[in-house]
C-alpha cells in the first residue's frame, strides 16, 4: 500500500513507550523492553490517519478502497512513521546513544514527542516508582536536545552558506535559505515565519550572531516540525494529574493521553479475531470468549476502566490524527473518473485519497495526480455539486473531485 509523503517522527527520552506507540500503529513487529536503549537502528512503517470514509456520506453501499482501507465506514489513510533511538539529558554531547540518530528524522514533517505521563522511569530511562520524574522536564529536554541536534547540524556551514547568500545579492533571502535548509524538510514559509518570528528579517546573515542563529534555528524547528506531545503510560497511576500538568506549561503544542501497551493489545486480539476493534474506537467487543485466557481478560478489563472510558480511546490514532489533519492541516480528496458513480476508469467506486494541504486548488491536485494532467488541466468536477470548477477552486474537505484535462 503506498503511503502519502507525509513522515511522521516518534521522538523521545529512552524507554517511554515510543516503539510500542509504533508497533501499535504500523503493526510492524519490533523489539520492545522495559530498560533504556532497545530501539538502536530506526523502524520505518505505515501508520492510519483515521477519517469517515465518503462512501457513508455520499450514500453508498460500500467503496473500493485501494490505496487505503476502508473498516465499518473508516477510511484508513497511510501515513509513514519512523521509530528512532531514545534520547537521555546531554545526549547532544554523547550521553546515552548521542542524538545523531536524529539524523534520519531530517524528512520528518512533524513530530509526535512521547513522553512517560506517570513519571515511572528516570531521565536515563531506568524504571522507577510512578511520579519519580516530572513528565515536563521530560518534554523540555527532549526539546532541548533536539534543537542542539539541528542547531549543530545547520551550523556546521553556516558561514559559507552565510557568505554564499549575502554575496549573491538574491532578492528572494528566505527562498535561497530554505533551499540550503530543504535537506530538513524546511520551505520558505518556514523560514519566512521564522525570521520574522526572531525579528531577523533584512539582517545581513554574515552579521548573525551566535545567539541569532539558535533563535533562528528554535523559531524554524517550530514552523517546521511542529509537535503533538503524546502523554503515553496514561493507565498508570498518576499519569492524569501530570497530563494536565503538561496542557498547562505547553499551551502551545497538542497534549493528547495515550496508552500504546493498550493499543497493542487490542490490535493483536482484533487481528487473531478474538475481539472485535477498529484502531480508534472508544470501546471493543469480545467475539470469540472462549479463546481468552484469565489473565488477557483481566488486561482488556483493566484497558475499559482506566484507558477506554476515561479518555475515548488508546490516544495512538488520536495522536496520529492530531498531527496530520489537526498540527498539518492536512484534508482528504477523493479523485474519481465518473463524477455521476464516483469510480475510477475501471468501476471501482472512490478508490482512492489523497491527503493534501488546506488551500491546495484543483490545479496543484492535478499535478499531484501527474505533472501530465498537471498540464493538460481544463477543468474539473466536484461530483457532489456536478458543478464544473476552474483551477484556482480551493479543495475542501472530502471533495470528490473529476479532473478534465486536455488529450495530448
Ligand atoms: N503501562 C504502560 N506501559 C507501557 C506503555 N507503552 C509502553 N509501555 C512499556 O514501556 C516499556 C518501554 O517500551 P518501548 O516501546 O520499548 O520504549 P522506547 O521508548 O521505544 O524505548 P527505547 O527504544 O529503549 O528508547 C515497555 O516495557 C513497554 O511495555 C503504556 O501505554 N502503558
Ligand atoms: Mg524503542
Amino acid at each position: 500500500m503506498e503511503a502519502s509523503d507525509i513522515l511522521i517522527g516518534v521522538v523521545g527520552k529512552t524507554n517511554v513507550g515510543k516503539s510500542t506507540f509504533f508497533a501499535a500503529a504500523t503493526e510492524v513487529t519490533v523489539e520492545i523492553g522495559n530498560r533504556p536503549f532497545v530501539t538502536i537502528e530506526p523502524n520505518i512503517g505505515v501508520g492510519y490517519v483515521r477519517k469517515r470514509c465518503v462512501h457513508v456520506e455520499l450514500g453508498l453501499e460500500k467503496c473500493d478502497a485501494s490505496n487505503s482501507l476502508c473498516l465499518k465506514g473508516w477510511r484508513m489513510i497511510p501515513v509513514r512513521m519512523m521509530d528512532v533511538a531514545g534520547l537521555v539529558p546531554g545526549a547532544h554531547m554523547g550521553r546515552g546513544l548521542g542524538n545523531r540518530f536524529l539524523d534520519d528524522l531530517r524528512r520528518a514533517d512533524v513530530i509526535l514527542l512521547i513522553v512517560d505521563a506517570s513519571g515511572s522511569t528516570s531521565p536515563e530511562g531506568v524504571p522507577v516508582k510512578p511520579g519519580t520524574y516530572d513528565p515536563v522536564e521530560e518534554v523540555e529536554f527532549v526539546i532541548r536536545e533536539f534543537d542542539e541536534w539541528l542547531y549543530r547540524n545547520i551550523s556546521k556551514d553556516w558561514s559559507k552558506v552565510a557568505r554564499t547568500i549575502d554575496s549573491s545579492q538574491v532578492l528572494d533571502v528566505p527562498g535561497a535559505l530554505a533551499q540550503r535548509l530543504s535537506g530538513f524538510s524546511i520551505r520558505k514559509e518556514h523560514v519566512v515565519r521564522a525570521l520574522e518570528e526572531t525579528g531577523l528579517e533584512g539582517k545581513k546573515l554574515t552579521n548573525w550572531t551566535e545567539e541569532e542563529l539558535r533563535k533562528f534555528i528554535v523559531a524554524v524547528r517550530r514552523a517546521s516540525k511542529p509537535m503533538v506531545i503524546v502523554a503515553n503510560k496514561i493507565d498508570l497511576p498518576g499519569a492524569e494529574e501530570n497530563l494536565q500538568r503538561l496542557r498547562e506549561r505547553f499551551p502551545g503544542i497538542p497534549v493528547v493521553p495515550a496508552s500504546a501497551a493498550s493499543e497493542l493489545l487490542l490490535r493483536r486480539l482484533a487481528r487473531q479475531g478474538i475481539i472485535e476493534y477498529v484502531p480508534g474506537d472508544s470501546d471493543f467487543q469480545v467475539k470469540d470468549p472462549s479463546r481468552l485466557d484469565g489473565k488477557t481478560r483481566k488486561l482488556l478489563g483493566l484497558v475499559r476502566e482506566r484507558v477506554l472510558k476515561k479518555y475515548g480511546g488508546t490516544g495512538v490514532q488520536e495522536a496520529i490524527n492530531t498531527a496530520v489533519l489537526g498540527v498539518l492541516k492536512m484534508i482528504a480528496v477523493y479523485p474519481v473518473d465518473d463524477p455521476n458513480k464516483f469510480t475510477d476508469k475501471n468501476g471501482r467506486v472512490l478508490p482512492d485519497v489523497l491527503l493534501v494541504p488546506r488551500g491546495t486548488t484543483a490545479r496543484e491536485l492535478a499535478y499531484r495526480i501527474h505533472t501530465d494532467l498537471g498540464e493538460t488541466f481544463l477543468y474539473a468536477i466536484n461530483a457532489r455539486t456536478k458543478q464544473r470548477v476552474g483551477e484556482s477552486y480551493v479543495l475542501q474537505d472530502n471533495d470528490v473531485i473529476k479532473i478534465v484535462a486536455a488529450k495530448r
